[in-house]
């Protein structure tokens, strides 16, 4: 069950991953699951030192992993010298306390310089985009995402704010404890003033993208929104389209902010005419997102939420597509985008044919366009069928 993948790097780091799983949860779901994980953490930029998983239908009230299991974990935790367990999961606040309270006696018993850590799938998830968010919107949602994830975390269990610039302070130090850690209702006032400046400013922003899109509509611009699973190769598309140079990356959750870019379609060869649509690439989709967090980004998703087509980008070679189409499916459905869809099935150039024709099969009642961005295929059939629809 235990998979070192790595024995003892200097990275900073040094990750155990556990993944909690119902006992119908099959083999090769898990497996995808782990990948997922893997893959979070090493966009975050550490290392797996080990993998495990526990089958267990309910999870323990106190600790989230079992009682033994958490001591079996930190022991190979301090044998392999891990210095982060990452909980594939969505853990209570007071769950990922008692963790961290754990951690933190057996280190100090052990006297290691650097404490132990425990985090779960969504504090991962926040500090990716943390890590990505270069623009003032983005880093105002991601401040909002991490006081509504961790906030409960931080008065609820009486914890001190560190006062880094005024904020909440939720790096993997977290917040600390100290003098005046009782003062719960102070923390709590404080976190709610800071919540309704966040929001004020990012009604401004979303003011503003309010009134762009109001003058494209009366400009008659038709606007497409690029939605889709993380990965997937929406930036990649806006790129393949407009020949815009928006970063692509093999990372989960590369963009964070909304890109923009213009396509012009000649519409009628012999008058030289066209018609001009604007394209939105935005955040990808991941699994098992809280609805808290996608509401954070509510006002960068607004621009493909209000847009007259969305084109939802596939990665076709991914083993486990139709698990990703639901996801995104439902996350649409959550943040009431529902108009018309084409499915963009991309990547082709990593699909054999009878796999292709599958998936052709599969969705043969749906608008749908097979391409490769990386080989510029099916680019020119997407665009007709664009034109045709908005
Ligand atoms: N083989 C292949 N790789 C592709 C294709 N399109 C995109 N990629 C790769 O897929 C990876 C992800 O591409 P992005 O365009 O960043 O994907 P994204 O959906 O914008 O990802 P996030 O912003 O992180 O959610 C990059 O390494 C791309 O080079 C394709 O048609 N074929
Ligand atoms: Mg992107």
């Amino acid at each position: 069950m235990t998979q070192p993948t790595t024995s003892h790097t200097s990275a900073p780091l040094r990750v155990f991953l556990v993944d909690i799983v119902d006992k119908t949860t099959k083999p090769e779901i898990l497996a995808d699951r782990m990948r997922e994980l893997d893959n979070l953490v090493s966009t975050y930029g550490g290392v797996v030192i080990l993998e495990k998983y526990q089958k267990k239908d309910f999870p323990d009230p106190k600790t989230y992993v079992g009682k033994g299991k958490l001591d079996e974990i930190i022991n190979e935790m301090l044998h392999m010298q891990a210095n982060l367990l990452i909980i594939g999961n969505a853990l209570k606040p007071s769950q990922i306390y008692q963790i961290n309270e754990k951690l933190r006696l057996v280190s100090e018993e052990h006297g290691l310089a650097e404490k132990m850590q425990a985090r779960d799938r969504i504090d991962l998830i926040l500090k990716i985009f943390e890590k990505h968010a270069t623009s003032g919107e983005s880093r105002l949602q991601i401040e909002l995402a991490a006081i509504n994830h961790m906030g409960p975390r931080i008065y609820g269990m009486g914890m001190e704010l560190s006062k880094q610039g005024g904020s909440a302070s939720w790096g993997w130090g977290g917040a600390t404890r100290g003098s005046g850690e009782t003062n719960t209702e102070v923390m709590r006032r404080h976190l709610k003033e800071k919540i309704r400046k966040i929001e004020k400013k990012l009604t401004e922003y979303a003011k503003m993208r309010t009134l762009h899109r109001e003058a494209r509509k009366k400009r008659g611009m038709p606007t497409v929104g690029i939605v889709g699973y993380t990965n997937a190769g929406k930036s990649s598309l806006l790129n393949g389209l407009t020949k815009k140079g928006v970063l692509a990356e093999n990372k989960l959750f590369a963009t964070l902010w909304t890109n923009v870019g213009n396509l012009y379609v000649i519409t009628d060869p012999v008058l030289g005419t066209g018609k001009e649509i604007l394209l939105n690439d935005t955040i990808g989709f991941i699994r098992d997102l809280p609805p808290q967090l996608i509401k954070s980004f509510a006002s960068t998703l607004e621009d493909s939420i209000e847009s007259d087509l969305l084109l939802h980008v596939i990665d076709a070679s991914d083993e486990y597509v139709m698990e990703r189409i639901r996801v995104v499916h439902e996350i649409l459905h959550a943040i009431w985008a529902h108009q018309k869809k084409i499915l963009v099935f991309n990547k082709i150039d990593l699909v054999d044919n009878a796999r292709l024709e599958e998936l052709q099969a599969a969705f043969s009642d749906d608008e749908n366009v097979f391409v490769s961005v990386k080989e510029g295929k099916g680019l020119e059939e997407l665009k007709q069928l664009l034109i045709k629809l908005v």
